[in-house]
């Protein structure tokens, strides 16, 4: 069984809270194992709103928090509902240092681990500048090279000569800088999926109106649906198989231009880099998420 460690900045939009329904589904069946949460964004309900929708869902999983992580564009809707469903963690002090818990979470594992980022890139950026310590003999560095098969990273725009700006990379000086350190560094392959894969595929229309998915979409300001950005890199990265989930790819080497998180990519075969692009019409991408986030 593969095993997965979530990264969400679980802030603003509530395409996270999709992503989150799917892999957790996943995850329960036994298909997957998810090891670890990281919330990479902060607001005063993150870590116990992460923590009631784990609860709601009859999991338990550790929840990590970038507590620094206060300075983002944005603000969360979703969370302080949630936040009441909590049983585990009341506050942000009582969920683990994000850096501590991707440590242990990789130097336990007997196995390559696949993280699965779906926002800002700033806790995996730390993660590689990180020294060995208790939990470790290794750096950041070489915990990667190591312990991690691969990152599956919604972020960028792809396709674009020219380069081009998107929120996960450019929602601050932060997100940038975070950004272009990971794309120098980062020592096992990555897979980006970008915003104009997900921003026309619009999933979360089927839900049950009960489901406390559906009332954080609406909490959120997205009673309709909303773009799938978050569940496609999930399906996506959990899948493993670019074929059967309806992409094809481009090889080569993404940069980040950490002042102002422009994204360009340089084609080459052999690069560690690539981004997906769609080969189905967005119906394909939108039956497969809907049939998997009923609760
Ligand atoms: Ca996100």
């Amino acid at each position: 069984m593969k095993h997965f460690i979530l990264g969400t900045d679980w802030w603003s939009d509530c395409d996270d809270a999709v992503a989150l329904r799917l892999l957790l589904n996943l995850h329960k069946a036994k298909k997957i194992s998810l090891d670890a949460i990281i919330v990479n964004a902060c607001m005063e309900y993150s870590a116990a709103g992460m923590d009631g929708f784990l609860t709601l869902s009859g999991v338990e999983i550790p929840i990590g928090i970038d507590k620094e992580g206060t300075d983002f564009y944005g603000k969360g809707l979703y969370q302080e509902r949630l936040a009441k469903s909590a049983k585990n963690i009341k506050s942000n002090d009582d969920a683990e240092d994000p850096i501590k818990l991707y440590r242990r979470v990789l130097a336990n594992s007997s196995e390559k681990v696949h993280i699965l980022e779906i926002g800002f890139s700033q806790v995996l950026a730390n993660l590689l500048k990180s020294e060995a310590d208790e939990i470790s003999p290794l750096s950041g560095v070489e915990l990667v090279r190591e312990k991690v098969e691969q990152l599956w990273i919604m972020a960028g725009k792809w396709g674009f000569p020219e380069g081009a700006k998107e929120h996960n990379f450019c929602n601050n000086l932060r997100a940038s800088q975070a950004a272009e350190y990971l794309c120098k560094y980062w020592s096992s392959p990555i897979t980006f999926l970008g915003w104009e894969i997900g921003n026309t595929v619009i999933t979360g229309t089927k839900l049950d109106h009960s489901d406390f998915l559906y009332q954080a979409m609406c909490d959120a300001g997205y009673p309709n649906g909303r773009c799938s950005w978050d569940p496609m890199l999930v399906l996506l990265g959990t899948s493993g198989d670019l074929t059967a989930e309806g992409y094809d790819c481009v090889y080569g080497q993404a940069r980040v231009d950490g002042e102002n998180g422009m994204n360009y990519f340089t084609e080459s075969a052999d690069g560690k880099h690539r981004y997906v692009k769609k080969v189905k019409p967005d119906e394909f991408y939108v039956d497969r998420i809907d049939s998997m986030i009923n609760l």
